[in-house]
């Protein structure tokens, strides 16, 4: 029988040694390198490495390529980077992620934003630097897995669900644009990281689609647990945070249709992302049991 827990535990233990061994290769000492180390090992769920590492193994690759770790170091960079900004009085202004001040209260906003560009930056230098090593996946894979996550990240992806987000503070959105929202602000990077898991464990196209078509439903459902988190979580075992949504004004699945029929549709979203999984064998466990995971967590 998969055991989740141990699995998480086993993946996040590994791909916290690589992101420490990447800041402390890629920074010179001081208070940028501080501040980028303070909030990528400030804790979190990994969840967007594990993601794709799974990914990876369903598709029948080995999980532990180096080439997989530069991977989920990249995009646990790029995740760290959104957070960072997305904290900042200009963006959401929160005191608090992952249980400790966010990173411009314990450092400054100057600091907080070039720490977040720096993330940024450091996650596309540490994909390229998987070209030089000898004997990893093919340059064509690695154009591909960097494309899927700059596209995840950017103008079509995060950063334009975040555009979204913002801009709609205050009005009230359809269900349709609310849906569009968050599949390009939590979506697109969660997308991203299995499209990239996939194509390192030399996926087949109908097995790529179909993770795809699994990374959207938990995108999905991963969103609508947070939304609901917002209201009935508990701020200490979350890190951050709650009841905030409201207090700003924010479009939310139970602000739209209330709790208990957004609880239906994540509930309906993790149905389906199983569902795409139908014809993988027990190498997608991971993934199925991480889809369960997404809606009965509690931070
Ligand atoms: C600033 C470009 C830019 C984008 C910000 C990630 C994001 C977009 C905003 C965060 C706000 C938010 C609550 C989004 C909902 C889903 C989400 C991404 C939650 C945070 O991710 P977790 O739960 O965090 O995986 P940890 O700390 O576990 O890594």
């Amino acid at each position: 029988m998969f055991e989740l827990k141990s699995y998480l535990n086993e993946k996040r233990q590994w791909i916290n040694g690589a992101l420490e061994a990447q800041l402390t290769a890629a920074t010179v000492p001081g208070r940028l390198a501080d501040a980028m180390h303070y909030a990528v090992m400030a804790g979190g769920k990994r969840l967007r490495p594990i993601l794709c590492t799974a990914a990876a193994e369903a598709a029948g690759g080995p999980w532990n390529e180096p080439a997989l770790l530069l991977s989920a170091c990249s995009l646990e960079f790029i995740h760290t980077y959104s957070l960072i900004h997305d904290d900042l009085p200009a963006m959401d202004d929160d005191a608090l992620r992952r249980g400790k001040p966010t990173c411009h209260m314990a450092f400054d906003e100057a600091t907080a934003i070039l720490a977040g560009d720096a993330l940024l930056t450091l996650a596309f230098e540490v994909l390229t630097s998987g070209f030089a090593s000898s004997g990893g996946p093919p340059a064509a894979d690695w154009l591909r897995v960097i494309r899927h996550i700059s596209q995840g990240a950017g103008a079509r992806g995060m950063v334009e669900g975040q555009m979204r987000d913002l801009a709609s503070e205050g009005l009230s959105l359809s269900l349709e644009a609310l849906e569009a929202l968050h599949g390009l602000k939590t979506g697109a990077l969660i997308r991203a990281s299995v499209a990239a898991g996939a194509t390192l464990g030399r996926a087949e196209r109908e097995q790529a689609d179909a993770l795809d078509t699994y990374a959207r439903h938990i995108g999905m459902a991963f969103q609508v647990a947070d939304d609901i988190l917002n209201v009935t979580g508990d701020a200490a075992l979350m890190g951050k945070a709650v009841g905030t949504d409201q207090a700003r004004g924010k479009n939310t699945y139970p602000g739209l249709m209330g709790l208990a029929e957004a609880g239906e549709k994540a509930r309906i979203h993790v149905e389906s992302a199983l569902g795409a999984l139908d014809r993988f064998d027990s190498r997608a466990d991971p993934l199925r049991a991480i889809a369960r995971y997404v809606i009965e967590r509690k931070r």
